[in-house]
């Protein structure tokens, strides 16, 4: 089945306002309309940034989504610094990113943590994206199918296969989130086929090949096209290289 690739950009922790605004116009002042029938763009700015990025960005003439980096999965109260499902979803968010590495090592975000956000995302009709990946300790033990595919199943539990396929995965292996190293389109494909495979386990093969799976770890214009040659490679979750317009779009050119 023919996958539609996604790519997205995750800002982090970088932009002000003012600095969202110019990179969301500078994106979208590239971009053809006509992108949209091959490829589903998306930026994931930081919370602050949510609102005016996609006050920006007209829908009709550039169809670029905005979805944020993490949500909360409780629906409301007292719960200091933490954003809603509603809230993003009221913004105009097409969904949120869950699981990145960068939450679970510093934040301490857990594979039930991850698993309750998808579920209340689903449940608002927002869309997750899931981010599965192994440290270099787990790789260098051989483990990382194991651990990734452990990850991917703890995420989806008890979520329906309707709800899932609206869902992405980004196999984000950790050794190769901000440190230049990416890894090969051949071990990226590995574990990405492990992922489908996992997938195709809970949901059957129609339902997992209907999913898209993306790489994410400093993927960037000089080796995007060897990884999406992979057939089980989707698309991307993209670092450093969105926050540039330039290298951004080449990125999106790239899935064209
Ligand atoms: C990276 O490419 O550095 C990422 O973490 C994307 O999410």
């Amino acid at each position: 089945m023919a996958r539609k690739p996604m790519m997205a950009g995750n800002w982090k922790m970088n932009n002000t306002i003012s600095e969202a605004v110019v990179l969301t116009q500078e994106i979208s002042n590239h971009f053809e309309k006509d992108w949209g029938d091959s490829v589903d763009v998306v930026v994931c700015p930081p919370f602050v940034d949510l609102k005016p990025a996609k006050t920006v960005i007209d829908f009709d003439k550039m169809p670029i989504a905005v979805a944020s980096q993490n949500v909360y999965f409780e629906l409301k109260g007292a719960f200091t610094g933490e954003t809603s499902v509603a809230m993003i979803r009221e913004i105009g968010c097409a969904g949120s990113i869950v699981g990145h590495s960068e939450r679970r090592e510093y934040f301490g975000e857990t594979n039930e943590d991850v698993n309750k956000k998808v579920k209340a995302l689903v449940a608002a009709d927002l869309y997750a994206i899931v981010c599965v990946g192994e440290s270099l300790a787990v790789r260098e033990s051989g483990e990382m199918i194991d651990f990734v595919c452990a990850q991917v199943r703890a995420a989806f539990a008890g979520v329906s296969v309707e709800d899932a396929t609206t869902c992405v995965v980004a196999y984000e292996p950790i050794w190769a989130i901000g440190t230049g190293r990416t890894a090969t389109p051949e071990q990226a494909e590995e574990v990405c086929a492990a992922i489908r495979a996992t997938l195709a386990e809970m949901y059957g093969e129609e339902a997992a090949e209907a999913m898209r799976v993306l790489y994410g770890g400093s993927m960037n214009p000089g080796n995007v096209e060897a990884l999406l040659a992979m057939p089980n490679i989707d698309g991307g979750l993209i670092g450093g290289a969105a926050l540039k317009a330039a290298s951004f779009i080449q990125l999106v050119e790239a899935c064209l």
